[in-house]
């Protein structure tokens, strides 16, 4: 709970600073539904988009590949505002193309996951869908990678 309220803390921040803040709104159905399709994020850039359709007919996929040339540990970041509840499911793929293990996240509000010692080469993957049907006309998802 704390490390959730840091991470708000933090979300609240980079809102103010305006850092990195990617225009919104051309995540729709028909954009990045599959990994081939997928958004390719920066360290620290944020995506706001909608899911406006139910029970999976709308996901949005993102990726980043770790092009630094070292092993890095990253965290990966879903907001769900007011009293939507989207979440992530994470693949990774290493270097030579083989799938890594899959990861599911279900939480509440602010869905996060880390990684340890991602090869350079390697590229994840996270796909964006609403929790149990969960889709808004109205209210958007952020989600974001940190680099640590
Ligand atoms: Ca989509
Ligand atoms: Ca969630």
């Amino acid at each position: 709970m704390k490390t959730k309220r840091l991470v708000m803390l933090l979300f609240a921040a980079l809102l103010v600073s305006g850092i990195s803040f990617s225009q919104s709104a051309s995540a729709y159905p028909g954009v990045a539904e599959t990994p081939y399709t997928a958004i390719s994020l920066q360290n620290d850039q944020f995506y706001s988009g909608y899911i406006l359709y139910p029970n999976y007919a709308d996901v949005d996929w993102f990726k980043w590949t770790n092009n630094t040339g070292s092993n890095v540990n990253i965290s990966l970041f879903l907001w769900s505002p007011n009293y939507t509840n989207f979440d992530f499911v994470v693949r990774m793929f290493s270097p030579d193309g083989s799938s890594l293990p899959a990861y599911e996240n279900e939480d509440g509000t602010i869905d996060s996951f880390g990684i340890t010692n991602l090869l350079p080469g390697a590229t994840v993957y996270w796909r964006v869908a609403g929790h149990n049907g969960t889709y808004s006309l109205s209210d958007q998802y952020t989600t974001w990678i940190h680099i640590n």
